[in-house]
């Protein structure tokens, strides 16, 4: 069993008890995650409110591997009712996982987070159980939204490994090398370091391609004069770290001077803004009111960041639409950028913790504008 975060289920328990709820139910990888520990394939993971206890039903395959890398308190192997079994762990059987589930939650108010299951699925569970099930989705947000310390531990380190990855990327850009040459090989480097995942499509936008803000690396080469932005997302133990620098390959135009600097105005002043008692709305408006005065509203084309954490994208948005109080706990990015087609762009972002006084920056690298 791994070391567990109480906290994260005293949270979660003390949320679903005020809502009534008295079985929390998750199938997807994500939140089995966030309930016990670490993903079980082919299993279904439930909280016991009342109890505070996170129990497994789980396939036959995955018994002894969730023991050893879970930290949950029961685990429950289910059975088809003709299989034989002699594993050592205590079996409930059922025609399916959801027929088995509805022989140990035999009464009390179910919810599941409708956001992460499929409609094929909502419905087997209901038929199972024979009663109403509720909707959790935003129960499990409201805990997942706020970092236990366990979490930001894990998310200090998620920030050292994009560092990693973009300074690493850095150091090997130069006149003829592509963007999916320095992409590949910044992602073996990043699994070297301990990422657990690397982004299948990291962003190396170089010269014109840098005016899409989702651009993947593609066959171009490095050019003289290219501005190049890398955006890098990778995990440690489940936990992600988002980080985008631009930088140039020898003197950019001038005009993407004057933009980076105004994108770094913006930038440095969003994370300044971000403090426990401001809504997202307003971090956002912060940094779009120093690029439309600029004159460059129209090239700020999405919104300014976004929570992070088990998801790369996470509630709350740092957009216009987005009233979302901010809170201490949170894991945000901050991420303005401007983009001209036949010009090209730049973005700046990092991630930030919020604690009580403000924004602790979680990545590191120097943002000033920096010609390599
Ligand atoms: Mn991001």
């Amino acid at each position: 069993m791994v070391r567990r975060d109480i906290e994260r289920i005293k949270k979660l328990s003390g949320i679903l008890e005020e809502a009534g709820i008295d079985y929390l139910v998750v199938l997807d990888d994500i939140n089995i995650k966030y309930l016990a520990g670490n993903t079980i394939d082919y299993s279904l993971v439930f909280l016991d409110v009342k109890e505070g206890t996170v129990n497994g039903l789980v396939n036959i395959m995955e018994a002894e591997r969730a023991s050893q890398v879970t930290w949950l308190d029961n685990i429950y192997v289910y059975l088809r009712p003709q299989t034989e079994y002699d594993g050592g762990y205590e079996t409930v059987r059922g025609e399916n996982l959801y027929d088995a589930l509805s022989k140990v939650l035999t009464e009390g108010r179910v919810g599941i987070p409708y956001d992460k299951v499929t409609h094929r699925q909502y419905m087997q569970i209901s038929e199972a159980l024979g009663r109403e099930v509720v909707d959790a989705t935003e129960y499990l947000w409201r805990a997942r939204k706020i970092k236990t310390r366990f979490e930001l531990d894990i998310m200090v380190k998620s920030g050292e490994l994009v560092d990693f990855g973009i300074h690493k990327a850095i150091t090997i850009s130069k006149e003829g090398v592509t963007e999916k040459e320095i992409a590949d090989t910044v992602k073996c480097e990043m699994f070297k370091y301990g990422a657990d995942r690397v982004f299948d499509f990291l962003i190396v936008a170089s010269g014109l391609n840098s005016a899409n803000p989702h651009w993947r690396a593609s066959n171009k080469k490095l050019e003289e004069g290219d501005p190049i932005t890398f955006d890098f997302v990778a995990s440690i133990n489940g936990y992600f770290g988002d980080e985008t620098r631009t930088v140039f390959l020898g003197e950019p135009k001038n005009e993407l001077k004057k933009i980076y600097e105004i994108v770094l105005e913006a930038q440095v002043a969003a994370v300044e803004a971000v403090e426990p008692g401001v809504k997202t709305s307003e971090v956002d408006a912060v940094a779009r009111k120093i690029i439309e005065d600029a004159g460059y509203g129209k090239y700020f084309i999405h919104s300014t960041g976004h929570g992070i954490g088990l998801e790369v994208h996470e509630p709350p948005r740092l957009s216009k639409t987005d009233d979302t109080v901010v809170e201490e706990g949170m894991v945000l990015t901050v991420e303005p950028g401007i983009y001209i087609h036949g010009l090209g762009g730049v973005r700046i972002e990092d991630m930030v913790y919020v604690d009580k006084s403000g924004a602790r920056v979680l990545t590191k690298l120097n943002k000033a504008y920096t010609i390599i």
